[in-house]
């Protein structure tokens, strides 16, 4: 059976308004539908409220340039560790057997991009059964010495190297509009090409990982994989996407 990669976003699973709040009737809803999908899941997880004021906050966006942005290093990643827990536990909760996997463990970034990886573990306890749960991160860089490795990153990595049925991406709005969804005008693209993605601009979350910009240039690297936008605040819109329909933006 191929395996379907499924990101949740970190607005859709945290309350980006309030530092370090999950959601918890989103996290529920997802692990339900991932329970009742019968799929092969690799799962991985947005940072949000836990992940990017703190990041912000200690630059590290921007790779090492002062001393006393370790303590930013160090409680991002306990942060992230703490969200990663919370999700792993509700999976747990629901029947799923899920595993975490420490992101800053097994990839080492060069420039802010994956140059290394041991992902042995990850194709291993696939193998067994179990859901692999992994999340965007403070990873350490050859170059900038850290970065934040985002999880849209990780996916299109992963979508590369495991060939998956298809990728979901779980957002807090519909799809893909044609353009920032906070004007009235924007409109939700049902279809879209990959070579169609550049014109498409997508707006800005504030994230320190740019937000739809930047998922959309990581989901160009996956040409050749069907991928699907969700909104995954909504009931049963995932349970659909891992059967196949199509809910929100399809990109092939
Ligand atoms: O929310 C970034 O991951 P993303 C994680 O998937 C951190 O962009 C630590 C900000």
């Amino acid at each position: 059976m191929k395996m379907i990669l499924v990101k949740a976003g970190g607005s859709a699973v945290t309350d980006k308004k309030k530092e370090f709040t999950p959601r918890i009737d989103v996290i529920e809803k997802v692990a339900d539908q991932l329970s009742r999908s019968g799929k092969q899941i690799i799962l991985v997880h947005g940072g949000g409220s836990f992940g990017h004021p703190l990041a912000k906050k200690f630059g590290l966006q921007h790779g090492f340039t002062d001393k006393s942005q370790i303590e930013g290093v160090s409680r991002t990643r306990y942060s992230m560790t703490e969200l990663n827990q919370l999700i792993v536990s509700t999976f747990i909760k629901k029947g799923i057997h899920a595993v975490s996997v420490q992101t800053s463990a097994c990839f080492v970034c060069t420039d802010a991009r994956i140059s290394l990886s041991f992902l042995e573990p990850v194709e291993r306890f696939l193998q067994l059964g179990c859901v692999p749960v992994l999340y965007g991160d403070v990873v350490t860089d050859t170059k900038m010495g850290f970065c934040i490795l985002s999880g849209d990153q990780i996916v299109s990595y992963l979508a590369r190297k495991f060939n998956p049925e298809r990728v979901i991406f779980g957002l807090e709005v519909d799809g893909l509009y044609t353009k920032d969804p906070v004007y009235a005008d924007a409109e939700l693209i049902r279809e879209v090409t990959f070579s169609d993605l550049k014109s498409i601009g997508g707006g800005e979350t504030g994230d320190v990982t740019k937000g739809m910009k930047g998922k959309l240039s990581e989901i160009e690297n996956m040409r050749g994989v069907e991928v699907d936008l969700i909104n995954l605040t909504k009931e049963g819109t995932l349970l659909k996407a891992l059967k196949g329909d199509v809910i929100g933006t399809r990109i092939r």
